[in-house]
């Protein structure tokens, strides 16, 4: 059931031969420091293979038909590597054409995340941008969420507009299932970010037009100012650290394929008062489909599903 045989082909060709150097995987294979886990631990890692290693991705109708045979005697360790490594990658080879969702992503990873352990503080973190001031502490607001990354090198280090809320950010668990996490409804890009904002401030716009005018209350607070008579009431705004701190350079690139501008992020960001108590942490769907422990990194494939 595993599909796209030439990849595999390649692909495992290269991870065994044709990486030179005395640190690549060939050297790390001669000296036996690839990892090769137990049976019983590979096959909890890829809970989605069946008795005799056969997998059928769960959501769609494979296209291809594969058996992948291996000419074996007396090389159990490598065995053991070989399919550590072939079965998740062989499933991220079949999870992957859909448009991307940062959102759902950064959703996935949160409660991934607090499965593992009890974190006080999640960031969420765009992954070319690099932070420029020690002085950023990465910690959380124990009351509100916080938007790290207010001056970048982008545009010119000052904020884009008053309730930008991309790149970086930080919740606590507390805040993050107040605002019922993010919205899973952006495919492609642009507009999450907003939306998100305008959550984490969807409390205190209601208790705002209940009780005072909209005009007592500007929708945007200058940046990391604290006026005393908001916080009074319960509800929570945005954090931020001063202009001069929350430098960031972002690596420069171009639009991603399967990234692409999302025509209905204006009409869903008017939705976003209404929807977000329905649309976000409450209602979030996935399928794991590895996990993954590397060196510097934990790697989750999920499978989001696709843009209706
Ligand atoms: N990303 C990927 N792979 C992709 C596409 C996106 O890893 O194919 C991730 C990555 O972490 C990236 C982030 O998504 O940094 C945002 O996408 P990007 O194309 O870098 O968007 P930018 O225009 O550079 O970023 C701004 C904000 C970002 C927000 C986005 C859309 O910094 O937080 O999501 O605008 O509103």
């Amino acid at each position: 059931d595993y599909s796209r045989p030439h990849d595999v082909y390649t692909n495992l060709t290269s991870l065994l031969l044709h990486h030179p150097g005395p640190s690549g995987p060939e050297q790390q294979l001669r000296d036996c420091t690839l990892p090769s886990p137990l049976l019983e631990e590979i096959k909890e890692k890829n809970p989605l293979v069946t008795l005799g290693g056969h997998y059928r991705p769960p959501d769609c109708e494979p296209r291809h038909h594969t058996a992948i045979v291996v000419p074996y005697r007396n090389r159990q360790t490598h065995l053991r590597a070989l399919l550590y490594h072939l079965h998740p990658f062989l499933q991220r080879q079949q999870s992957g054409n859909s448009t991307f969702n940062r959102a759902k992503l950064l959703n996935v990873g949160v409660r991934e995340a607090l499965k593992e352990e009890d974190w006080s503080c999640v960031f969420l973190h765009d992954v070319d941008l690099l932070p420029e001031n020690d002085h950023n502490t990465y910690t959380c607001h124990p009351q509100y969420p916080t938007h790290l990354s207010v001056a970048m090198d982008k545009f010119r280090y000052r904020l884009p507009y008053s309730q930008y809320f991309g790149g970086v950010s930080a919740v606590t668990p507390e805040q993050y299932l107040k605002m019922n996490g993010f919205p899973n409804q952006y495919w492609g890009w642009g507009g999450e970010d907003d939306d998100i904002a305008a959550r984490s401030q969807s409390h205190l716009s209601l208790v705002i037009i209940l009780i005072f005018t909209a005009s007592v209350y500007p929708s945007c607070l200058p940046p990391h100012s604290h006026r005393r008579d908001q916080v009074r009431l319960s509800g929570m705004k945005i954090m931020r650290p001063p202009l001069a701190i929350g430098h960031y350079k972002m690596i420069k690139h171009k639009g991603d394929q399967g990234n692409e501008q999302n025509p209905r992020r204006f009409d869903l960001l008017k939705r976003t008062r209404l929807n977000w108590r329905s649309d976000g942490l409450n209602s979030l769907t996935y399928k794991l489909l590895s996990k993954e422990l590397e060196p510097l990194y934990t790697n989750l494939t999920v499978n989001i599903g696709d843009d209706p």
